[in-house]
């Protein structure tokens, strides 16, 4: 990618597409073509035709999606598969059709089964079952990745996957009922110490472990990624260590400098037991996250507050 070239970045709005802006931007790319989804509704695929043709752009961060946490993956099955179908559908074949010298698909590790052997290997894809309350959201993130592979197979193009691990950092989702599990704790602390609270609910056993990179650290190894890799299948993205979601609890109420008490609703679900990335095909290629925790952790929190 050279600094003119064209960039086209679906999501621009979303965490992960402003990240990826920021990251171009520091690095002096100055022409990126960005979209609202009030402009332009990615799930009308001759929109998205009409948008393409006109602006032609050369690279496309895919990070446009429906998104959220497990009770918005269970409780909105249907528009986590059918929008986020259409809007890489469009996306995709908009981009073939149009030339798009390389585009970027992002995913989640939702897509490897429930009960796949730990750390997750990107050989493990569709060797079992997956987490029923993400599966709508799973699937559509696993056709996505075989629409890459098939259009790469059929007629050369240069489309590869890139599968994060649970993400966190600016421009996150707060929203208490859709949110995933780290603002959402955050929050809850935060209310929980101005208000006097004397404890915060958490859901689920907390004894479930996930594995948390912050977004800055995605949008470095997506600009990395885009320079140098260019293979089929899929390449996970994530630190490569794994805490219990009650040991992030923990960690959120000492940073947020909360003393009450921490209780369980277990009326939640728990979701997958662990979700760990085996990283060691991305740090093969010479990159590894900077961010720890509880530094990521510690910022996000900062900006929240002064919100
Ligand atoms: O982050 P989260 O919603 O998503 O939940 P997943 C992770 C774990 O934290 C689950 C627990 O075991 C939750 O039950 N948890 C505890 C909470 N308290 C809370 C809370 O207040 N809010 C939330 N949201 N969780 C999603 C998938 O899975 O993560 C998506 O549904 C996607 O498909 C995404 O892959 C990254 O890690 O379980």
């Amino acid at each position: 990618m050279n600094t003119h070239d064209k960039i086209y970045v679906a999501g621009h709005r979303g965490m992960v597409g402003s990240a990826i802006v920021r990251k171009l931007g520091e690095q002096g790319f100055e022409n990126i073509v960005v979209r609202t989804s009030g402009e332009l509704d990615l799930r009308n695929q001759q929109a998205v035709e009409d948008f393409f043709v006109q602006e032609k752009p050369a690279y496309v961060f895919l990070a446009a999606a429906r998104v959220g946490g497990i009770m918005a993956n269970n409780s909105f099955r249907a528009d986590f598969l059918y929008d986020n179908l259409m809007i890489q559908n469009n996306v995709m074949h908009a981009a073939y059709k149009n030339k798009v010298t390389k585009l970027m698909f992002l995913g989640s590790s939702c897509i490897y089964p429930k009960l796949a052997p730990q750390p997750l290997k990107e050989a493990y894809l569709l060797t079992g079952l997956l987490e029923h309350t993400n599966e709508p959201y799973a699937i559509a993130k696993i056709a996505g990745i075989k629409l890459c592979d098939a259009f790469r197979a059929q007629y050369g193009c240069n489309f590869i996957s890139v599968m994060p691990t649970n993400l966190y950092g600016p421009n996150d989702n707060y929203d208490l009922k859709k949110s995933h599990v780290l603002p959402a704790l955050m929050r809850k602390f935060h209310e929980a110490k101005i208000n006097g609270h004397n404890s915060v609910t958490i859901w689920g056993t907390g004894t479930p472990r996930r594995e948390f990179l912050h977004v800055n650290d995605l949008a470095d190894a997506c600009y990395f990624l885009m320079q140098r890799y260019n293979e089929p299948g899929l390449i996970n993205v994530g630190i490569g260590e794994d805490i219990t979601i009650k040991d992030l609890a923990l960690l959120i109420k000492e940073i947020v400098g909360y003393s009450g008490a921490i209780e369980h609703d277990m009326s939640k679900p728990d979701g997958t037991p662990r979700k760990l990335m085996d990283v060691s095909r991305l740090q093969a290629l010479g990159w590894k996250a900077k961010i720890h925790l509880r530094e990521g952790i510690a910022e996000v929190y900062k900006d929240f507050a002064k919100q």
